[in-house]
């Protein structure tokens, strides 16, 4: 899978990239993370990305003509059709299921912006899907893009080794995942359940399960509503 990230902060990407999984996703091939400088498309002696908003206001707005050329020279660079994105915290959350769907394409453009946002024809002229990782506000694109780099590279086959399988993690059957305990069988006067010792491997499952629920009940009830609609 490639992937193309647009940002004015390009370095920010080194060492989150470079370690564990997506380091090895990166080595053997399964993706290909490329990043672009907006501002090597800026005009002018001074570069400029972004300007100050019409009607007033705090804050500086992404302009649309660098910004623009350099996803131009981005698409030309590979022949593959991408999904392009946004990512802005006005846009459409960012879950497990938009993980999945992104993890099946061939190509994803992710547009990393700054300052108060992007000019608004930014979004129409891209044909963008706006995408948010969550209810806060993040001081640029960037944190999202490896943010959505991450989740969406655990998904593609190969990626996790037989030691890290993605079938029992959390969301994928639209549960939180059940607890977990290594040695010992007893720290600070806490004791592994019983069941996990018993090696009856039923039990074990059915307790697992009654966990998860239990837990996402707990912690996440909005998760078995969406649930019940589907
Ligand atoms: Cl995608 N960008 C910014 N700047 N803030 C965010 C976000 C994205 N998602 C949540 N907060």
């Amino acid at each position: 899978m490639r992937i193309d990230v647009l940002t004015l902060f390009p370095d920010m990407f080194a060492s989150p990239l470079d370690y564990s999984i997506i380091a090895r996703a990166r080595g053997n091939g399964l993706i290909e993370v490329v990043l672009s400088n907006i501002r090597d498309f800026a005009k002018g002696r001074h570069k400029k990305v972004d300007d100050k908003p019409y009607g007033g206001g705090a804050g500086m707005v992404m302009m649309c003509e660098p910004l623009l050329d350099c996803l131009e020279n981005v698409k030309a660079s590979h022949p593959a059709k991408p999904r392009i994105v946004l990512l802005t915290p006005q846009g459409k959350k960012f879950d497990h299921e938009m993980a999945k769907s992104f993890a099946a394409e061939e190509r994803l453009i992710l547009i990393a912006g700054r300052y108060e946002g992007f000019d608004e024809r930014i979004k129409i002229a891209a044909e963008a899907e706006q995408v948010s990782i969550g209810d806060y506000v993040l001081s640029g694109g960037e944190l999202a893009a490896m943010v959505i780099i991450d989740a969406v590279t655990r998904l593609l086959p190969g990626a996790l080794g037989d030691d890290d399988s993605a079938e029992n993690d959390s969301f994928s059957d639209g549960l939180l995942e059940y607890p977990h305990y290594t040695r010992p069988e007893e720290f600070g006067g806490m004791k592994v359940p019983d069941v996990l010792l018993s090696g009856n491997h039923a039990e074990i499952e059915k307790w697992r399960k009654q966990q998860a629920i239990e837990r996402t009940k707990k912690n996440r009830p909005d998760l078995l509503d969406n649930k019940n609609e589907k």
